[in-house]
């Protein structure tokens, strides 16, 4: 993406020469310059006063005030009584950061970040089962080249437009795309094959799948027996998922199964695909790796232009997780908990390697343990707005609230800054240099290309003003992207994420650098034997299903027109006229029920609180199910309803099922007549 002219008229252009998208934007790209010169961008640092309001103040005061909160809390709870919260939307440079500042200006154990909402089951798969957590181990353009893509949980037609051409050149060549959905999705109609799973059951899903590959003597029997290990136990525990059952447990016709397994198992190439869809859940490591299970058993991983992805969601999703300001991690992916890398990078930051603090909690967790004994007490949140995103959204503010004190850094106000005692306004994207790391695990360096406005300062620089007043700044001495990268660098050195060889020279000269590889696996696997591990699996319930009281499952994700919490998106207003307002997508069975017509008004209730949506009635989706988008807050948010139960390993929480109660509150034309009454705009 190319971005000219000036912040006020920013003029913005696909790059047809980047690898990645050849020069596709989506809606959100196309737009993306609409927040830089936007009235409601926070031009100077708040403060709030005794009288409780945010009001402007100078960075000395925002500063000061921010180490006395951190101070107060650290003497009243411990080092830990401090918690970062970071984001997958932060460049390399400033996530790195972020964990050098948690570890060595705060002492605190307490750092971890939105990413835990997003790709964290996924990674913990991969890391069971290849020995390293990659989105995707190939280039996104084998995409097009593969005989069969099984897509699961995934709506890339909203989510990621700009990788549609790829799936749209592989079924020119001839190819078939299998999607498993609950839903209909826009993906879902452009395939070959659509499953429409009920929520939570990927799992029994996956099983069946490898049951009739097996059954049916397609599977790679000298693949596996070279390439892999523990392949009998996951073929024991699959065999008791014959088709009749498979279909009584997760929902899709036994036929529907048949073919499925017929196409994967005649392919030639097969890659597997995962979203969020199975792995927002309280056992989605083990979805995401009954999936791997398939491309593993069909000898697919490894193998050109075949094997299995994760669709990594933000901007810096792969990036944002491989230096350091994850709970349990060290920059170079990393283990905290590993003596040789704390002494490496303890080397690198200057200090004693027992000064590093050890694991901390999972971004829930940390959140869950305010107004606990030993819970923090103060926090930091860069790039995130949990207040929106995070699960059970009413107990997390309350949370919140209970804080002793409050930071936020964005662009705007948004829900998590209007209950801050600080806001400090950040620079965007166009307006400071960094790298990000992308699916592929291509590292791209994107250059700055105006100057924030006068008051407005990067998070490197807010991250370096900070540690100076808290005693720390010659460890903190550059806020220079370029600087900070080449210390990222020898911090990674020997890691998993290796990025010594790596500068911005490089970067630049080749259009983007690969750690290390475009393609992995093609010989051996980075575990101990070599190869790759198959994990025995259960297939177990969600952690709430549908009864009397609750009678409907309730799933949640996005659409094409907002972006995650929708503090951007919401104030751009070419996005929001395509999409205003969160509407309930509901079957035309469950609206006949209750007596529910398109653009009624609806509450939802689950056990954890109740929202109102628009109902948009459509036989797109499973009869048992509610989708409702997140993007927004309040009255409107989907994260009211959602429940927090958390993956044992990923700590990941159960975003997409949980029990739903519905009910019509306003016609849609007293809706219309009414709007105060409505959910509003
Ligand atoms: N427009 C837009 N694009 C985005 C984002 C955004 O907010 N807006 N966010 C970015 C980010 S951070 C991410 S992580 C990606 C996410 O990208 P996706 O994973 O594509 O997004 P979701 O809409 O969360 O979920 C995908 C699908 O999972 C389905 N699903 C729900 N429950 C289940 C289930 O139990 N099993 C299965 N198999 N499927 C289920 C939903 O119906 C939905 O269609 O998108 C990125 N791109
Ligand atoms: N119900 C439900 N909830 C979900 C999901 C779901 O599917 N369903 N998906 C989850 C997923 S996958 C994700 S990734 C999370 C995302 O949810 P959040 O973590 O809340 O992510 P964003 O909305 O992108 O929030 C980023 C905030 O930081 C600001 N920001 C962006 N870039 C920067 C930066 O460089 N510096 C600073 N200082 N600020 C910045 C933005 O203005 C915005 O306010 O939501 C999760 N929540
Ligand atoms: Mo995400």
């Amino acid at each position: 993406m190319r971005i000219a002219g000036s912040p006020a008229e920013p003029s913005i252009s696909g790059d047809p020469d980047f690898p990645v998208n050849r020069g596709s934007l989506c809606i959100k790209g196309w737009s993306s310059g609409a927040t830089l010169a936007h009235p409601e961008r926070l031009t100077t640092p708040l403060v709030r006063n005794l009288r409780g309001f945010l009001d402007p103040a100078s960075w000395d005061e925002a500063l000061d005030r921010t180490v006395a909160g951190f101070r107060a809390a650290q003497a009243r709870g411990g080092c830990d009584a401090v918690g970062l919260f970071g984001s997958g939307a932060l460049t390399n440079e400033k996530a790195y950061l972020l964990g050098k500042f948690a570890r060595i200006a705060l002492g605190t154990r307490m750092i971890d970040y939105n990413g835990r909402f997003c790709m964290s089951s996924a990674a913990a798969a991969s890391n069971r089962a290849f020995g390293v957590d990659r989105g995707l181990p190939f280039p996104l353009s084998d995409i097009a080249h593969a005989d069969v893509v099984l897509l699961v949980g995934s709506n890339v037609a909203e989510t990621m437009p700009p990788i549609v051409q790829y799936f749209e050149a592989q079924r020119a060549r001839g190819g078939k795309l299998i999607v498993v959905d609950p839903r209909r999705s826009v993906t879902a109609l452009a395939a070959d094959l659509h499953l429409r799973l009920a929520p939570g059951t990927d799992a029994a899903l996956a099983h069946g799948l490898l049951h009739l590959l097996v059954r049916d003597g397609a599977i790679d029997t000298k693949y596996i027996r070279e390439r892999t290990e523990g392949f009998d136990h996951v073929r024991a525990a699959v065999a008791r998922y014959w088709p009749e059952r498979t279909e009584s447990l997760c929902g899709v016709p036994e036929a529907e199964l048949v073919l499925a397994a017929r196409l994967l198992g005649h392919a030639d190439t097969v890659m597997v695909l995962t979203g969020r869809g199975p792995e927002q859940q309280s056992h989605g490591v083990d979805h995401a790796t009954a999936y791997i299970h398939l491309a593993l058993a069909l000898g697919m991983v490894g193998k050109p232009h075949a094997g299995y992805g994760c669709l990594t969601g933000q901007g810096n999703g792969q990036g944002g997780r491989e230096h350091g300001q994850k709970a349990d991690q060290l920059p170079g992916y990393r283990r905290i908990d590993d003596p040789a890398a704390r002494e490496h990078v303890a080397r690198v930051w200057g200090v004693d390697p027992g000064s590093i603090p050890g694991a901390g909690e999972s971004a829930y967790e940390m959140l869950d343990s305010i107004g606990e004994a030993d819970g923090i007490r103060a926090l930091w949140v860069v790039g995130s707005n949990p207040a929106v995103s995070a699960p059970n959204a009413r107990r997390i503010e309350a949370r919140l609230r209970e804080l002793d004190f409050l930071a936020v850094s964005d662009f705007f106000r948004s829900e998590t800054a209007e209950m801050a005692d600080v806001v400090f306004p950040a620079a965007q994207w166009a307006e400071e240099s960094g790298t990000t790391t992308n699916l592929e695990g291509r590292v791209i360096l994107r250059r700055r290309a105006f100057s924030p406005p006068p008051e407005v300062r990067t998070d490197l620089t807010i991250l370096c003003d900070l540690a100076a007043r808290l005693g720390k700044g010659e460890l903190f001495a550059s806020s220079d992207p370029e600087h900070v990268f080449d210390e990222l660098c020898r911090a990674s050195a020997g890691g998993v994420a290796d990025y010594s060889a790596m500068s911005y020279g490089a970067i630049e000269a080749q259009g983007g650098l690969f750690w290390p590889s475009p393609r992995l696996f093609a010989e051996r696997f980075p575990t101990p034997t070599g190869r790759a591990r198959f994990h025995p699996v259960r297939d177990v319930h969600p952690a709430e299903e549908p009864n009397e009281s609750y009678p409907l499952y309730l799933t949640t994700g996005r659409v094409l027109a907002q972006y995650q919490s929708g503090t951007q998106t919401r104030r751009v207003p070419a996005l929001t006229k395509l999409a205003h307002e969160p509407l309930a997508e509901l079957h035309p069975a469950v609206a006949r029920r209750h007596g529910i017509a398109d653009g009624d008004v609806i509450t939802l209730t689950t056990r954890r609180g109740r929202a109102q949506f628009a109902a948009k009635v459509t036989a797109s989706i499973r009869e048992d199910t509610v989708f409702v988008p997140f993007h927004w807050g309040g009255e409107r948010s989907a994260n009211r309803l959602t429940n927090d139960a958390l993956d044992p390993t990923s700590r990941m929480p159960e975003f997409k099922v949980c029990a739903v109660r519905i009910e019509r509150t306003v016609a849609r034309d007293a809706n219309a007549a009414n709007p105060a009454k409505g959910p509003g705009v």
